[in-house]
């Protein structure tokens, strides 16, 4: 297993047709974001494609009551469907589901991976991240990131009762809104040295999400996406042949191909 700055990359296995999603935010009331995944599975499942979705799918998820109630126990049954249908489908952690546990992965039959994935990926070495990670001038997040990813504070919210859990998720998420509409928005930019990081572990496609910014790029190392929010974009990729293609998933499932998005701004 190799790493890329902090997160653990995990293999990610072989399929004919993978399809790519990132930051749905499923929020707890649910809607169109939600009949839209039921769109990328059904057509997962007409495919024989398999599903990566690359962290924060949904908008807060911090004990392991939550999978027993509401949109969560929803959309873990709507996985379940899939996955005992045949579909694999695969979760990275993002930053604020990254409590996802155990449970949900019994109660979803996916594979829940805390970290990235690396593999052979449409004919090239791909990495999968969720992205925080190479936001390396988001200090304060960094930082964050370090206590709120240890194990004791990890155990202690996984056993939040729910009410609890989600009256911290309700403050985190205030919290981590009034912070990105004031700071300096260079700060949550992925760094040009993080995405080099990727290429340097000798893979030539990087793809992430986090950012909220639709995007492809060439390096010198190699390719880098960047996938919208699901939420707000309803696009996601799917492997044809040696590439990556953007398309449109809607609640009926896939549907027509998306022009090919321009480079990220990188900070230094
Ligand atoms: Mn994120």
């Amino acid at each position: 297993m190799t790493g890329l700055l902090g997160t653990p990359l995990f293999a990610a296995g072989e399929a004919a047709t993978t399809f790519l999603i990132s930051d749905l935010h499923v929020p707890a009331g649910g809607g169109q974001v939600v009949a839209n995944l039921g769109g990328v599975l059904r057509a997962a499942e007409a495919a024989a494609a398999r599903v990566f979705v690359l962290g924060d799918l949904f908008d807060s998820y911090v004990a392991r009551a939550q999978v027993r109630t509401g949109i969560w126990r929803d959309v873990a049954a709507r996985f379940a469907a899939a996955t005992a249908a045949g579909t694999e489908v695969v979760l990275l952690h993002g930053n604020r589901d990254f409590l996802l546990g155990p449970e949900f992965a019994a109660a979803s039959g996916v594979r829940i991976v805390a970290g990235g994935l690396r593999g052979q990926l449409a004919g090239a070495d791909t990495v999968l991240v969720h992205g925080d990670e190479l936001c390396q001038n988001d200090l304060p997040y960094q930082r964050a990131k370090r206590w709120l990813r240890h194990p004791w504070t990890r155990g202690l919210a996984r056993h939040l009762p729910l009410r609890a859990a989600l009256a911290v998720a309700a403050r985190a998420r205030a919290k981590s809104r009034r912070v990105v509409s004031t700071g300096d928005q260079r700060r949550f930019l992925p760094t040009a040295a993080a995405v080099e990081a990727a290429f340097a572990t000798g893979a030539r496609r990087l793809v992430f999400g986090h950012i909220h910014r639709f995007a492809h790029g060439q390096r010198e190392g190699g390719e880098y996406w960047v996938l919208p929010a699901f939420d707000e974009a309803s696009i996601g990729l799917v492997t044809r042949g040696d590439s990556l293609v953007p398309v449109r998933f809607d609640a009926a499932g896939l549907g027509a191909d998306v022009p090919l998005p321009g480079p990220c701004p990188l900070a230094s």
